[in-house]
C-alpha cells in the first residue's frame, strides 16, 4: 500500500513538471517570435538573423578573400640559405642600372618608377613558410612594399577596382596573373629586401612579388611591367596547365 502511493506521487511530481516545462517552452518560443518579429531591421532582415548571416559571411571571407592571411614564423625560424628556383626571364643581359618599373595605368598611359620610388612607401617584412607546387617549402625572410599601400600612393584606385593584375618580367618571358583580392592583401609586397639586405641578383633584384597566400610560380622576380585587367591576364605556369590561382 506505501509502496503504491508512493509511485502515484512521484507520477503525478513528474506529470506536473512535464506540463510546466511544456508551457515553459511555449511561452519561451512565443517571446521569442515576438523579439524576432518586433526588432530592428538590419538591411531586410531581423538584427539577430542578420548576426547570424554576417557570421556565415566573415567565415567564408576568411577562407576566400582578401582577409585571409598567410601563417608567419619568427624571424629566428627563417633560412639563412635561401634556396634559388626557377630562372625563367632571368637572362644575364639585363642591366639593373636602367631597370625602371613600367605600370600601366591603361593601355597607352605608363607610369615609371624607380627602386627608391618603391622604397620611400613604408617597409614591411614578412616570414612564412615559401611552397613550391614541386613539393618543397621553407620559411623565408622578405622586405618591400605593401601592394596596397603602392596602389594608393600612385592613385591607382580604379586599377585596384578591376579583377586582376598582370607582372611580366622585362625580357617578357616570364609572366604572371593574379587576382586582386589576393594583390590587396596586406601580405603582398613588391619585395626589395631579403633577410633584411638587398634583394640578391637572381632572388629578383631589383624588385619581385611576394605573395604568400599564393604558391612559388606567382611571386613572379624581376618585375619589369605591371598592368591591370577585368579578364585574367596570360600566365607562365597556367598555360602548361597548372591551375590558375594557386593559392594555398
Ligand atoms: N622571373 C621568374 N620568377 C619566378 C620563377 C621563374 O622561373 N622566373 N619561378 C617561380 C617559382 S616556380 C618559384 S618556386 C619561386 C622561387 O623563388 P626563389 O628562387 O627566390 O626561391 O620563384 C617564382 N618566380
Ligand atoms: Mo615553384
Amino acid at each position: 500500500m506505501d509502496n503504491r502511493t508512493e509511485t502515484e506521487k512521484r507520477l503525478r511530481r513528474r506529470t506536473i513538471i512535464s506540463f510546466v516545462v511544456f508551457f515553459a517552452l511555449i511561452i519561451a518560443g512565443y517571446i521569442g517570435w515576438r523579439v524576432l518579429y518586433t526588432e530592428q531591421m538590419d538591411n531586410g532582415v531581423q538584427k539577430d538573423i542578420r548576426k547570424g548571416l554576417k557570421t556565415n559571411e566573415s567565415i567564408f571571407e576568411n577562407l576566400f578573400s582578401t582577409h585571409h592571411l598567410a601563417k608567419t614564423y619568427l624571424e629566428s625560424e627563417a633560412v639563412k640559405k635561401v634556396r634559388v628556383n626557377g630562372r625563367i626571364g632571368m637572362g644575364v643581359d639585363f642591366d639593373a642600372a636602367l631597370w625602371k618599373l613600367r605600370v600601366v595605368r591603361k593601355p597607352g598611359d605608363t607610369l615609371f618608377l624607380t627602386l627608391d620610388d618603391i622604397k620611400s612607401l613604408p617597409k614591411t617584412d614578412v616570414i612564412f613558410d615559401f611552397k613550391c607546387i614541386e613539393g618543397w617549402s621553407q620559411v623565408t625572410h622578405w622586405g618591400g612594399a605593401k601592394f596596397s599601400d603602392f596602389m594608393k600612393k600612385y592613385n591607382l584606385n580604379d586599377q585596384s577596382q578591376m579583377n586582376y593584375t598582370g607582372l611580366i618580367t622585362p625580357d617578357q618571358k616570364y609572366y604572371v596573373g593574379i587576382d586582386m583580392a589576393s594583390m590587396m592583401q596586406p601580405q603582398t609586397l613588391l619585395c626589395y629586401e631579403m633577410n633584411g639586405k638587398p634583394l640578391p641578383m637572381d632572388q629578383g633584384y631589383p624588385l619581385r612579388l611576394i605573395i604568400p597566400v599564393k604558391y612559388g610560380i606567382k611571386h613572379l622576380k624581376r618585375i619589369g611591367t605591371m598592368y591591370f585587367q577585368d579578364t585574367k591576364p596570360k600566365d607562365y605556369w597556367a598555360e602548361k596547365g597548372y591551375d590558375y590561382y594557386s593559392g594555398l
